[in-house]
């Protein structure tokens, strides 16, 4: 009796020995999770209302300066006024945005294969007829995410595909639940994004998004929108041995078997639970939500 259990215990302990081994690839790169951790006293924001700096006393211990406005706050800035509605003009054009920041501001907080997933997301979608505007790493601002997401919205009509790819560092903070975050650190709420894309007239939206904890950007996919995450609240990765975020690297290889949306998502999921597997200490929540009647072709 003792002895097997004895057994057992080694035979786990052997096993978890093992599996750890598994998680150090032969050439010491290892996967990365693509999330950001926030230490600054002072958080920037993009709202609705414009941006708002955020006192942050998380994970921070030195003194903290306060921003002029007393409240943290700058004025709000007077609302633009409501985008007009572009009714389909009889013509169907495709529009993407395809952003990918490995290079952020610093180097602590550099990933290596976002640049890549947005170039090989625009050299697909360039291979299906679309129009693409890339924004990779010292591009991707937030200042000019937000100018080309407008542009994005401008140029599309009521008879239009439209598809928004994002790679870089997700991270949930606070109140403001998923952020994406852009290459001079100012963390873009799922809630801002959501609002630029109401005024968005196409009937056929493709979102996806591969970072940590960016499961709250799946409130933007109504009617007849598809979104893909990489995770929901756990950590997206990107692997040395892919080159690419792994999310990533599966939809663009199933893009060899897929001609829709949901089927190449599908394959996604199931590639990147397929590879988490090989590592005990790694766990992936990757998942999509179908909004398009039938199947959505790109
Ligand atoms: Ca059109
Ligand atoms: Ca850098
Ligand atoms: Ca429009
Ligand atoms: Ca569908």
């Amino acid at each position: 009796m003792r002895k097997s259990v004895i057994c057992v215990i080694a035979c786990m302990f052997l096993a978890s020995f093992l599996a750890n081994i598994s998680v150090i690839a032969e050439n010491g790169e290892n996967p990365v999770a693509r999330v950001y951790i926030e230490k600054r006293p002072i958080v920037p924001i993009l709202t609705e209302d414009g941006v708002e700096w955020e006192i942050n006393t998380e994970g921070y211990e030195g003194p903290i300066e306060k921003p002029g406005n007393p409240k943290g706050k700058p004025p709000k800035p007077p609302k633009p006024p409501e985008e007009p509605q572009d009714p389909p003009d009889g013509e169907v054009e495709k529009y993407a945005l395809c952003i990918g920041i490995s290079d952020y501001e610093g180097t602590g907080n550099d990933l290596n294969y976002c640049d890549d997933d947005a170039e090989e997301w625009k050299a697909f979608l360039n291979s299906q007829g679309y129009t693409v505007t890339i924004l990779k790493d010292g591009q991707a601002t937030a200042a000019n995410i937000e100018a080309k997401i407008n542009e994005l919205l401008s140029n599309e009509d009521g008879d239009d595909y439209v598809v928004f790819t994002y790679s870089g560092h997700g991270i949930k903070y606070k109140k403001h639940g998923s952020c994406m975050i852009s290459t001079d650190l100012y963390l873009v709420p799922h809630k801002w994004f959501k609002s630029k894309f109401e005024n968005a007239d196409s009937p056929h939206i493709f979102f996806t998004l591969d970072a940590c904890q960016i499961g709250g950007f799946q409130d933007s996919v109504s009617t007849n929108r598809i979104g893909a995450y990489g995770s929901n609240n756990l950590y997206s990765y990107e692997d040395p041995e892919l080159q690419n975020g792994v999310f990533t690297y599966y939809q663009i290889e199933g893009w060899g078997t897929y001609d829709n949306f949901e089927g190449d998502s599908v394959y996604a999921i199931q590639g990147m639970e397929d590879w988490a597997s090989q590592y005990y200490n790694i766990n992936v929540d990757p998942f999509y939500v179908d909004n398009f009647a039938g199947d959505m072709s790109p």
